[in-house]
């Protein structure tokens, strides 16, 4: 059995999403941030960071195994059923390169619109300036790539459309007023998010974690 903590943001719909590609049986214990959850000592127990998402796979070789940061949890759940990562080969690096520049770049950068466009009550032009413009560099190099392969990494679908989706999918909701028009310039990417917005497990995945809160 597998055990998802996670909370209703793009970083913690990769998990739901890759887990409902897979067909694994997983449960969810969500994680609120609105309540400072991540805090509590028993989910640094599992996330020292103090974020979202982590898993706990109850039954992995060797006794219980807990996992913090995506990346390394979408990577050990395609190294353990052999989907969406290729075990050897220029494939694997190919799609590790593309998992690493969202980790990188593209979701730390967006994150930061979020927080001087939406979040912080104080307003910053250089702040602004410096992460509308490098959000609009990241989609530009998104959709190059996405103009000469159907997916991120290449030609086959993997864990780096996965990690990169539900953070291109939030420029279609609550960064719309930031990037919305940026992202009306790339045709590529858009042709790209139609295609996983198609898919039943990413649609399933994008509706997770279900809140009362
Ligand atoms: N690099 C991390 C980023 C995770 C992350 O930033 N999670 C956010 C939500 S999207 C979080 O838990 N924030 C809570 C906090 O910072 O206290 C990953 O990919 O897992």
């Amino acid at each position: 059995m597998l055990t998802l903590y996670t909370w209703t943001t793009p970083n913690g719909r990769k998990i739901p999403i890759m887990l409902e590609e897979l067909g694994l049986p997983y449960e969810i214990k969500t994680v609120n941030l609105g309540k400072d959850e991540q805090f509590s000592p028993a989910f640094l127990a599992i996330s020292p960071n103090n974020k979202i998402p982590a898993l706990v796979d109850h039954g992995a070789e060797g006794g219980p195994l807990s996992i913090f940061e995506s990346a390394a949890i979408l990577v050990y759940l395609a190294d353990k059923t052999g989907k969406l990562l290729p075990a050897a080969g220029p494939a694997r690096y190919k799609v590790l390169e593309w998992l690493s520049w969202q980790i990188g770049g593209l979701g730390p950068i967006l994150g930061q619109v979020g927080f001087f466009e939406i979040h912080s009550p104080e307003k910053s032009a250089l702040a602004s300036k410096r992460f509308l413009e490098e959000s609009d560099r990241l989609l530009g190099v998104l959709d190059k790539q996405l103009s000469q392969h159907t997916y991120v990494a290449g030609d086959d679908y993997s864990i780096a459309d996965i990690a990169c989706y539900p953070w291109v999918a939030v420029i279609d909701d609550a960064l719309k007023p930031a990037l919305g028009a940026r992202l009306a310039g790339k045709p590529h990417v858009r042709r790209w998010m139609d295609l996983l917005a198609a898919r039943p497990a990413v649609q399933r995945g994008m509706a997770l974690p279900k809140t009362t809160d």
